[in-house]
């Protein structure tokens, strides 16, 4: 059997039914939903051109070890499921405090926030190991501090102090952190896909040419609906798929691109069929659901360590804000956000863990409070600190910069007041 979309699919919908409500369905992609199963490309050509199979008895085996894990209610381990729920609260939590934070004014520019889809960072990100890498968007706050940045190191980079993961320099959109391997927020969208396609190839050569045997590392690519309409996305699926690269292409559908529906931008906008077009397994997978983006990330990110080459995982999600703090959101219609709303990925995991006895709304509340704490210092912590000097603006922007912006006197131009005077008569 081909791993293809609904190889991959069949054992989640199997946990899902036993588990939840099947009214998770949206009125919103109705039509996409009829047509998730259908069998993209024929098994033989998948597996002629990448060899992204599953063998029947893994397959089987698999589906057994799953429906085990239902009867035994063990989709996931109290130490998992206390670790999810902090890093989705702290996602949360972290970017209400940047909206009140941006309305006061202590943050500039665009400030992209991704409440309602914290269940893609979490599912995704806690499975990682720290060598691994993450490449994100400009809505990337989370996906930082999913990857273990410092609530206080993103916050202050919010707040353009020099105590930033970019030393403030960077701003909302570009959160870096070569400690933690999160290679970047990219504000021009789909510009991260080839840098994590480089990154997932730097490891697949340390692997097989630097003779790193050990070299597993695996890339997750973060990005969104809108982005999977941009050309760099279909040559790197065919690198990816072409090299087997060790990486996922995380899509995360929230159905809008600022003011433009995905419905109307996208001749088919079943983004997941788009992998075995190229030869890879795709996925569509309930955004809003940690436990089943869990399952899948489990999957695609243990292939990818195996060498068995890249998955596109389409997760289908909402943004419960407007696309950033400067829009007004009155583009989405109300019932469409009550549906999503709804259905809260928080709240949903909260019911589970609570329902399952692995936690205590004691548990829970105390997480609460100690993230909120985390919070607070992060803002603290933020608004005391530093603000970079000046001439640090040219900092690692030019390899030398004498001739750019360091003046005849040695000095950076930008300190001269008349700095910017010739370039305008120019
Ligand atoms: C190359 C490029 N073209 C256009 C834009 C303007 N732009 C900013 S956000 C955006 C929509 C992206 O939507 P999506 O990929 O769905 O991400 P979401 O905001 O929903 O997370 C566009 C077109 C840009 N930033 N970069
Ligand atoms: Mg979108």
């Amino acid at each position: 059997m081909a791993f293809t979309g609904t190889a991959i699919i069949q054992p989640l919908h199997s946990t899902a039914t036993s588990t939840r409500s099947p009214a998770t369905s949206s009125p919103f992609l109705g039509s996409l939903r009829s047509l998730r199963f259908a069998q993209p490309v024929s098994s033989g050509a998948v597996q002629r051109r990448s060899g992204a199979v599953f063998a029947v008895s893994e397959v089987v085996k698999e589906k057994k070890q799953k429906s085990n894990a239902v009867t035994n209610n063990l989709l996931l381990t109290k130490e998992e499921g206390l670790e999810v729920y902090e890093d989705m609260y702290l996602g949360r939590a972290f970017e209400d405090m940047c909206a009140q934070m941006y309305y006061r004014g202590k943050m500039f520019g665009f400030v992209h926030l991704y409440n309602g889809q914290e269940a893609v960072s979490s599912g995704f990100i806690k499975l990682l190991k720290k060598e691994d890498s993450v490449v994100s968007t400009y809505r990337d706050h989370v996906h930082a501090l999913s990857k273990g940045v410092p609530a206080r190191a993103v916050m202050a980079e919010l707040f353009g102090k020099k105590t930033g993961c970019c030393r403030g320099q960077g701003g909302s959109m570009h959160m870096f952190s070569a400690e933690h391997n999160v290679l970047g927020g990219f504000a021009f969208i789909g510009e991260g896909i080839p840098v994590a396609t480089g990154a997932a190839f730097a490891s697949k050569y340390r692997r097989e040419v630097l003779n790193q045997p050990d070299c597993d590392h695996v890339t997750l690519a973060f990005f969104g609906d809108g982005t999977a309409n941009n050309g760099q996305f279909f040559e790197c699926l065919n690198m990816a798929a072409l090299w087997k690269l060790p990486i996922i292409f995380v899509v995360e559908n929230n159905l809008w691109a600022i003011g433009m529906s995905h419905l109307r931008a996208t001749s088919d906008p079943e983004i997941w069929k788009k992998g075995p077009a190229f030869g890879m397994p795709g996925v569509h997978v309930d955004g809003m659901d940690v436990l089943k983006v869990r399952e899948v990330a489990k999957e695609a990110i243990g292939r990818a360590r195996r060498g068995e080459g890249p998955t596109l995982v389409e997760c289908e999600t909402y943004r419960f804000r407007g696309h950033s703090l400067a829009d007004p959101d009155e583009l989405r219609d109300p019932a469409e956000k009550a549906h999503y709303a709804a259905r809260d990925p928080i709240t949903q995991l909260k019911k589970y863990l609570i329902e399952s006895k692995l936690a205590t709304e004691a548990d829970l509340k105390a997480i609460e409070k100690k993230i909120d704490e985390v919070v607070e210092d992060a803002v603290e912590f933020a608004d005391v600190s530093e603000a970079p000097s000046r001439s640090q603006l040219l900092e690692n922007v030019f390899a030398d910069p004498r001739g750019f912006g360091i003046g005849p006197d040695g000095r950076y131009r930008c300190e001269d007041p008349k700095f910017t005077e010739g370039t305008a008569q120019v």
